[in-house]
């Protein structure tokens, strides 16, 4: 490797500490998002409320219980991104009144594919039912990340809360975070190649 692709790896490494990559902003439009809940309908759109990212959001109007949703089969890019990182965190929207419908909320997270197939979180992630965006934090190191090759995958997310009057949340900005730790070692490996050629010369 030449020295200059080293020192251009090396900043993209330092570049990208702290910097999130983007799975699902809903600029477009479901971006293939779909309700998977059978008996429990949620009704999903695209929102310019509870946007954190772009313009738009993705909205979820349901009567309240457990239902899943999904993307499609996704690009492997989306995979690529997941390996790339151990967690994603979620902007949630939560509007005035959500509180009154139910004192509670929650929402779990499962990959599907053709090699591992089914496997979901042990645990769901609160949602704080206060007025507001939160941002959620979904660790799925415990999960078999998607492989490299993989004939299709899907991400699932579900919500739930009490049962009772319809009610709306809002997601956007679903990203990964790299790990520090990883791209550190990126970075310190890159120089360390610059180190060893300048000793060379
Ligand atoms: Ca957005």
């Amino acid at each position: 490797m030449n020295r200059r692709l080293v020192l251009a790896t090396t900043l993209m490494g330092l570049s990208a500490l702290g910097s999130a990559q983007v799975l699902y902003s809903w600029e477009t439009g479901l971006e293939g998002w779909a309700d998977n809940s059978g008996d429990v309908v949620l009704n999903l759109a695209q929102s310019t409320t509870g946007a954190t990212e772009g313009t738009q959001a993705l909205s979820i109007t349901w009567q309240g219980g457990f239902g899943w949703f999904n993307t499609g089969q996704t690009a492997g890019l989306v995979e690529q991104t997941l390996n790339g990182a151990t967690q994603f965190e979620l902007d949630v929207t939560v509007p005035d009144g959500f509180s009154g419908v139910s004192s509670w909320a929650n929402m779990l997270l499962a990959f599907n594919d053709g090699t591992h197939g089914w496997r979901q979180l042990g645990a769901s992630v609160n949602v704080p039912t206060t007025a507001g965006t939160h941002r959620l934090v979904f660790d799925y190191s415990g999960l078999a990340a998607p492989p490299a090759s993989n004939p299709w995958f899907q991400i699932h997310l579900a919500v739930n809360s009490a049962n009772g009057a319809d009610r709306t949340l809002y997601l956007d900005n679903m990203h990964v975070v790299p790990e520090p730790a990883s791209m550190i070692a990126l970075a310190l490996g890159g120089l360390g190649v610059i180190a060893r050629r300048r000793r060379k010369v």
